[in-house]
């Protein structure tokens, strides 16, 4: 998480839980409906900083839960760090974005599979090459999903595990140029 960041939001805390003190005065800070009047104070403030808009509602939901989160998991800890972790945990955008794997089915001599390692190559992107010749494995594998050994094929894993064959060298070439140019 970026460690910037999370000082920014949680001096912002602390910035928000001094004002709304000095607003409470009269009752030493005592307000019931605290996480009203927090979120109107955050709501520019903090979507600055997150680079999203929020709602009112949307804030009084998560300073709820953030509440609750720390009287139950961490009451002894620093209130504004755990706020400004709650936050991050839930909107701040994730320092390396999950990423596909790419595995290549091909053979060296295929003009068509070459097509698709140039595209690859010049993209620089990290792709597993297996060539069927090589490794039949790889040639079953191919055979199995495909029902033919025609290369090349992409075959495309997401970070939830959900699979896509793609034969066709210009739809390979396509998808990649389109996905990582
Ligand atoms: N239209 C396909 C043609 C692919 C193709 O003909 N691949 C040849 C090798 S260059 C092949 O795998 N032939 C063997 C087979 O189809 O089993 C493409 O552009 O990817």
């Amino acid at each position: 998480m970026d460690g910037e960041l999370k000082k920014k939001i949680s001096a912002l805390m602390v910035d928000t839980g001094k004002a709304h003190h000095a607003a409470f005065l009269a009752t030493d800070g005592a307000d019931p409906d605290w996480p009203i009047w927090y979120a109107g104070y955050l709501q520019e403030p903090l979507g600055k900083l997150l680079q999203m808009s929020f709602t009112k509602s949307q804030l009084v939901y998560c300073l709820m839960n953030a509440d609750f989160e720390r009287d139950a998991l961490a009451p002894e800890s620093s209130w504004h760090a755990f706020y400004a972790d709650h936050f991050m945990g839930h909107f701040a955008p994730a320092d390396t974005p999950a990423k596909d794997k790419l595995v290549l089915y091909h053979f060296e001599g295929c003009p068509f599979c070459s097509r698709a390692r140039a595209a690859i190559d010049r993209l620089g992107l990290e792709v597993e090459l297996r060539d069927i010749f090589a490794d039949s494995k790889h040639r079953d594998e191919l055979v199995q999903a495909q029902g033919r050994s025609t290369v090349p094929v992409l075959r495309i894993t997401s970070p939830n595990g959900e699979e896509r064959w793609m034969p066709e060298s210009a739809d390979i070439v396509r998808y990649l140029e389109a996905t990582y140019g």
